[in-house]
């Protein structure tokens, strides 16, 4: 189902119409990549002044505005998430590459906090079953241990600790 807000501090909205199988298919990339987005259903016989706007060549559905710039097509729609992936992907790699060494300094440390667990431990790790869901609906591994060792063996520590333990599910 459509929800209505923003994700990620980025306005999202798809122009849709319901017995579009291009717009079924967009809202279900959408949606399974837990996007939340607001839903405008269009008539054909009474097209709206923001879908022909947004698609002045073809104006058809699906497009999805966002932060007011529109993705037409329904195959774009779906492969923007895979750009956005890739870029979430490249962010904890960053983490995992600046941020967790710089936290370590040089040492082999097993938190953001060093010994112990900091702020950026609970809020990074508070992620990880939100994570993990999204991993599993969407068939790829982000955090793996291959490409991301130390962040992966982070989150295994961190699962373990009291307090942490059977709080995020598996
Ligand atoms: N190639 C487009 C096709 C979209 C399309 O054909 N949408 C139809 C609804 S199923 C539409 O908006 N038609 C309006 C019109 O032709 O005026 C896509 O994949 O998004």
């Amino acid at each position: 189902m459509a929800r209505e807000g923003a994700s990620g501090g980025e306005a999202l909205t798809l122009l849709g119409l319901w017995a579009s199988p291009f717009v079924i298919r967009a809202r279900i990339a959408l949606n399974l990549k837990g996007l939340t987005y607001g839903y405008t259903e269009e008539s054909l016989y009474d097209k709206s002044e923001l879908l022909v706007k947004s698609n002045p060549v073809h104006k058809k559905v699906p497009v999805l505005i966002h932060d007011g710039k529109p993705v037409c097509e329904s195959q774009n729609i779906v492969q923007r998430g895979r750009r956005q992936r890739g870029k979430r992907i490249a962010v904890l790699e960053t983490l995992e590459e600046q941020a967790f060494k710089e936290c370590c300094k040089g040492q082999q440390a097993a938190f953001f906090g060093g010994d112990s667990v900091n702020l950026v431990d609970v809020v990074l790790g508070s992620l990880l079953g939100w994570l993990q869901a999204t991993e599993a609906i969407c068939g790829v591994k982000v955090i793996d241990t291959t490409r991301m060792p130390l962040l992966a063996a982070w989150a295994e520590r961190f699962r373990a600790i009291d307090g942490v333990k059977g709080v995020i599910t598996r």
